[in-house]
């Protein structure tokens, strides 16, 4: 006699589980890593994740150039705990995309490769300490307003890493701001330093943004999908808004003669962005695009022995847990036996 066929739910087809994530998304909810997704979200979120891991990553950096010639004890801790906060937000976004099926070797591959961006703003050198004041402020700063929304991605692990990385994001805003006030405070020479820096940071800050909205390829879908919530150009528009009256404040002169207030629409004018110089720095041909890059293909060549020896002992570590606790967990607990 044949046994009775089983009670097995029917695999929901394509139309439903594509129904199911289409209501997931109008409710506002997260999609998580097992659910079901279409291909196309998958793929987006691979590739802007990555690039955002790649960027941390890379964005480590220009201000890690400055760490032995911090000018005080103080500084050189302040600096160090913020490059090692990049380190960790990488880490988090790596895991984010691992969480999507993408391989964290593979990533660093692609971006070694040049077959995977990472932001423009990490392309130029920083030249004097002032630039690490002002990667803090303009930099982080345009890090926060482009990311805060990014914690009400649609996502679930990559919404989850934005929280804390925009709380360690403003901590590096307000310690790049400081250090620009405590120079302004101090000596013509110190002033003229930070001038300097903020006349060369200012229009590749406007750029982290991406493309203007009409030669955005990616935006509305991805605004669609929940994973953006605004536009390149909305988000340019807040952080000018935002950070016109802190260079008030600072006592400096941003670099755009076009600068002026627009009473009616409530927000700053500015002036052309040039996007041929953002083409150039994003297509491998900015100032520092080669240094960054060979340094971080030799990181990964140079370091491959740690990974190895860290792979041989996580293997070996758990070879020895196995013999240790014998059976597997499901055989001694077995139904019915109290432990
Ligand atoms: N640089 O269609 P869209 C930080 C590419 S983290 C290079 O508008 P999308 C922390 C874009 O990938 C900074 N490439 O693309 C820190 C696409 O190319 P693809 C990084 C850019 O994705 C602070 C093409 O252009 N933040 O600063 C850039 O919808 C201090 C067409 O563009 C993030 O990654 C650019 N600026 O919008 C660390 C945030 N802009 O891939 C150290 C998350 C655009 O088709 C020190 N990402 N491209 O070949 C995003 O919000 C979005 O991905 C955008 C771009 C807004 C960057």
């Amino acid at each position: 006699m044949s046994a009775p066929p089983l009670d097995r739910p029917t695999a929901p087809d394509e139309a439903a589980l594509q129904a199911l994530f289409d209501a997931t998304i109008a409710a506002d909810h997260r999609i998580e890593p097992r659910d079901w997704m279409p291909e196309g979200y998958r793929r987006t979120l691979i590739r802007q994740i990555a690039q955002h891991a790649h960027s941390e990553i890379i964005g480590m950096q220009p201000e890690g150039d400055w760490l032995l010639a911090a000018p005080s004890l103080r500084r050189k801790a302040i600096l160090l705990a913020k490059v090692q906060d990049e380190a960790g937000h990488g880490m988090y976004l790596y895991s984010a995309a691992e969480t999507l099926g993408a391989d964290r070797a593979d990533l660093t591959d692609k971006l070694i490769e040049g077959r995977q961006k990472y932001s423009s703003i990490f392309n130029y050198p920083t030249l004097t300490y002032a630039d690490v004041g002002v990667i803090g402020w303009l930099v982080d700063g345009a890090a926060i307003c482009n990311q805060v929304p990014l914690c009400r991605s649609s996502y679930g692990p990559y919404a989850r890493a934005m929280i804390r990385v925009c709380k360690e994001e403003s901590f590096h805003q307000r310690q790049g701001y400081e250090l620009l006030l405590t120079m302004m405070r101090g000596t013509d020479e110190q002033r003229a330093m930070v001038q300097d820096a903020v006349d060369r940071w200012w229009w590749p800050s406007l750029m982290m943004f991406g493309p203007p909205d009409d030669d955005s390829p990616n935006s509305a879908q991805s605004m669609a999908w929940g994973i953006k919530r605004h536009s390149n150009d909305e988000l340019r528009r807040r952080y000018v808004d935002m950070s016109v009256p802190q260079a008030e404040v600072l006592g400096v002169t941003l670099p755009d003669p076009e600068l002026s207030y627009d009473a009616e629409a409530g927000h700053y004018r500015f002036g052309a962005i040039d996007w041929a110089e953002f083409k150039r720095v994003i297509s491998g041909n900015g100032p520092a695009n080669a240094e960054r890059i060979a340094r971080r293909r030799a990181a990964r060549d140079d370091n491959a022995w740690v990974t190895e020896a860290a792979t041989a002992y996580a293997a070996k570590r758990t070879g020895e847990r196995a013999s240790q606790e014998g059976p597997a967990t499901e055989e001694r607990n077995e139904p019915g036996v109290e432990q």
